[in-house]
């Protein structure tokens, strides 16, 4: 199916020009490289298919379209990178399958969807473990992270790194939340994750989880009554146009992840792997620092939008953060006592203690 896609596109010269496949072919041993600094020989030519959930306008998407253009610049054009976004491949969980079976080759899920297939990665999802980005890469970009990492190639994946959802903030459209008592009742859509569902039912709410392209027409149709995201995707989803009311509740961070399909790695030359794995994490670097920015910038366009927001004290998020516990506890049991005590040591080296 893959094969015969590349096969008709080659065929239609959409693919490379010419003269560059010719280059990759041929073995005059001089000039092989048209574009780009680095000598391309150990490279072939290749198209990856990349697809994430987010639009083209979110962070993420620009941040897949900075991948492109590195991974199409470092192998000198022979590696080309098609991206599809808004889950026309299919949700985190779809695409992450198809990575799997070889039939895509890359996709930056959230990490919760993921904890179906690895129980660890929901060491994310514990609400209120982070208070700053920059605590998250701590954790993310250091040891524990990279634990995580290393389980993947154990399920057909192979991680690149970590790239930035961010802090979710909770919207709705039947009243502002601004203490725990105020999730009561609210039908709230989660990501397919158990933390995340047990934890909502503790606060009280009544959560269900739902893949993230459907969440539009739910919030709608009133299926649900609200969802919550980070800013930028609030903004960029509209769903300002379905729910009246913000609340940052900044519950929980969510981070994405870089994953290739393990069957497409593995046929890989090391020089390809170096160029996927570079323009991955150097991606990953500006895609952080863009999210940072377009969330900040969000919070204004939402306000401007007509979004009735609040913001919500420390003394109460410090009450949800103790409804929630029991439910920390008990998943801190399953995903591995040690591993969440690592996590939490180096937040706390981050804050100074
Ligand atoms: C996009 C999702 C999204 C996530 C969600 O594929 O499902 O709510 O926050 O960003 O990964």
């Amino acid at each position: 199916m893959r094969m015969n896609t590349w096969l008709k596109r080659l065929a239609a010269g959409v693919v490379l020009p010419g003269v560059l496949l010719l280059g990759a072919c041929g073995n005059d041993g001089g000039g092989t490289t048209k574009t780009g600094s680095a000598s391309t020989e150990g490279v072939q030519v290749r198209t990856i298919k990349a697809g994430i959930g987010n639009s083209e306008t979110h962070p993420q998407g620009q941040g897949m379209i900075k991948f492109k253009e590195l991974v199409e610049e470092k192998s000198g054009g022979k590696m080309k990178v098609q991206n599809f976004f808004d889950a026309t491949l299919g949700d985190d969980q779809k695409m992450t399958e198809a990575l799997q079976a070889g039939m895509q080759e890359v996709t930056v899920p959230s990490t919760s969807p993921l904890v179906g297939t690895i129980k660890e990665f929901g060491i994310y999802d514990f609400p209120f473990v982070f208070n700053s980005e920059e605590e998250a890469y701590a954790v993310l970009d250091g040891a524990v992270g990279q634990k995580l990492l290393d389980k993947l190639p154990g399920h057909d994946l192979v991680g690149l790194g970590y790239w930035e959802n961010g802090f979710r903030n909770l919207t709705n459209s039947k009243h502002p939340v601004e203490t725990a008592a105020d999730f009561k009742g609210l039908k709230i859509r989660t990501m397919q994750n158990e933390v995340h569902l047990d934890a909502f039912s503790k606060l009280g709410a009544n959560p269900s989880p739902m893949a993230f392209s459907e969440v539009f027409t739910a919030l709608e149709t009133g299926t649900v009554d609200g969802q919550e995201n980070p800013l930028a995707t609030i903004q960029t989803q509209k769903y300002f146009e379905v729910q009246d009311y913000l609340s940052i509740t900044k519950h929980v961070y969510t981070p994405f992840v870089f994953l290739v399909s393990k069957k497409f790695w593995d046929g890989l030359s090391e020089e390809e792997q170096k160029i996927m794995s570079e323009a991955a994490q150097e991606a990953g670097k500006y895609q952080r620092e863009l999210n940072q920015k377009e969330n900040e910038k969000a919070l204004k366009t939402l306000k401007e939008e007509g979004m009735k927001i609040n913001e919500v004290t420390p003394e109460e998020m410090e009450k949800m953060k103790e409804i929630i516990q029991p439910v920390t506890d008990e998943y801190a049991k399953k995903f591995g006592a040690d591993l969440v005590e690592e996590m939490m040591a180096e937040v706390e080296k981050v804050r100074g203690n």
